[in-house]
């Protein structure tokens, strides 16, 4: 097989390393010195070159960068983190892509750190097994991370394989039993692999299609790998529910791409592929599962979703601008809030320090002064400071021994299970609020 097997380092060490050395410094500065290199002047779905700016978060460090505590003084490279509207497909895409070797080789997000998400995915797997591959067949996954969602098929007759970039991730995987390519997809891998291990039944890839700039790339990889009546499944965050719910922190530089379903069924019909099912889970604030088989066109189940997405004007310029005062309107609030609770000599911490985490607190300007410390029971994590705005990263358990009167959950997605995980520090008086300011 092409590409890099699992390196044997134990993960968590990995990681260190990585944000100890500054993995790949150079290229780092030099995308941050000159960032038009980096700008994306087509669509990634249907090539037009009709692309408008509709919503600018300034220049944000890379989300998932933590700091450690001896780089605190350094200064951190930063990337322009503009939205663009295709004005022909629909589309939503960064005006910049910052290279992937940055943002996914060493990665501090693990799938498995949520029960829910484990067992959202270990449905989607058992389900789509059930209906796509056969005794002895397929199942390849696209950006596997710890592989979660394949472990839970490992023990029926199925044969499995992952692909993730990275390293650390996949470590993690492979000592899990789910043997794991530490590459990033392309479609010569995909015809190495049909030539090693035969085509896939099923080929998953759930939040990955997002942090990818080619597409092209990936649909001709899939239409190469995937069996005579086999399916894709992905799922990607969905465009209608950042807008309804005023999400804009869940865009960031690994997310590429923000997809309507309008802009998938155009690429996917430019190569071959058909949009057979559409599927909407609450999950990450609103997730759409989309189910591709080869062919043309796009169900009336996929058609009945885009006519809705056109009645609403999902790609049009003016949900956009709806969008913008949205954004600025929760983050006046949740500044004022925070400063209100300073002068009245109370504490707040935030609790998690998800990537959408980094994006809030530094469009909004929230510093350590408003907001000191945030917890995560991530192991990677703890030790390290929030990019831009610095705070450190402590496990939850430090909640008791601070007492802060309140916490953001900046992990928003998870809330219902962190209040669940966290009942003793709410009986010991501490409260809990969604970043809208909602008490839990
Ligand atoms: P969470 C991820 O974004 C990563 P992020 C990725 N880029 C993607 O595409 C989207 O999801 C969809 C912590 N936590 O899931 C763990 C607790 O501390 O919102 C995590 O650091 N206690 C692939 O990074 C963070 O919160 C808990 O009880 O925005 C959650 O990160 C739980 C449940 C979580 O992902």
């Amino acid at each position: 097989m092409p590409g890099q097997t699992c390196d044997p380092s134990p993960p968590q060490q990995l990681l260190a390393d990585w944000v100890r050395r500054d993995y790949s410094a150079r290229t780092r500065e030099a995308a941050a010195e000159n960032p038009e290199v980096w700008r994306r002047r087509d669509c990634r779905a249907c090539h037009s070159q009709s692309l408008v700016e509709v919503l600018s978060l300034g220049t944000q460090p890379p989300a998932n960068a933590f700091v450690h505590a001896d780089q605190l003084p350094n200064p951190e490279p930063r990337f322009p983190l503009d939205l663009m509207l295709c004005e022909d497909c629909g589309m939503v895409q960064l005006g910049h892509v910052v290279p992937p070797e940055l943002l996914f080789r060493a990665y501090s997000f693990f799938t498995s750190m949520s029960a829910r998400m484990t067992e959202h995915f270990s449905r989607l797997m058992t389900e789509a097994a059930h209906e796509f591959v056969p005794p002895g067949g397929l199942i390849v996954e696209i950006g596997s991370n710890d592989g979660t969602g394949l472990s839970s098929v490992q023990r029926r007759d199925v044969r499995v394989l992952g692909i993730d970039p990275a390293r650390n991730v996949s470590v993690m995987a492979a000592s899990r039993g789910v043997p794991t390519i530490a590459e990033f997809f392309s479609e010569p891998l995909a015809c190495e692999i049909t030539r090693v291990a035969g085509s896939a039944n099923l080929i998953v890839g759930c939040n990955v299609l997002g942090h990818i700039d080619n597409l092209d790339e990936v649909c001709r990889g899939i239409r190469e790998l995937l069996a005579p009546g086999g399916a894709f499944i992905f799922e990607v965050p969905y465009l209608g529910d950042l807008i309804d719910h005023t999400e804009f922190d869940t865009i960031y530089h690994e997310h590429l791409s923000c997809f309507a379903i309008r802009p998938l069924v155009t690429l996917f019909n430019r190569h071959d592929l058909r949009l057979e099912r559409i599927q909407h889970f609450p999950v990450h604030g609103g997730t759409i599962r989309g189910t591709v088989v080869v062919g043309s066109g796009c169900s009336q189940q996929v058609q009945d979703w885009i006519e809705r997405e056109l009645a609403r004007g999902l790609g049009r310029r003016a949900v956009f601008e709806t969008l913008n005062h949205k954004v600025e309107s929760l983050c006046d609030q949740l500044r004022e809030w925070l400063v209100a609770s300073q002068m009245s000599g109370q504490t707040v911490w935030g609790y998690g320090a998800p990537a959408k985490g980094t994006v809030l607190l530094n469009y909004c300007g929230i510093d350590t002064s408003l907001l000191p410390v945030v917890v995560d029971s991530t192991s990677a994590k703890q030790g390290l400071h929030v990019p831009g705005t610095h705070q450190p990263i402590l496990p939850p358990a430090k909640l008791l021994e601070g007492r802060p009167d309140a916490v953001l959950i900046l992990a928003w997605n998870h809330a219902a299970e962190i209040v669940g995980r966290e009942a003793v520090c709410r009986t010991a008086g501490i409260r809990f609020f969604t970043p809208d300011l909602s008490e839990l």
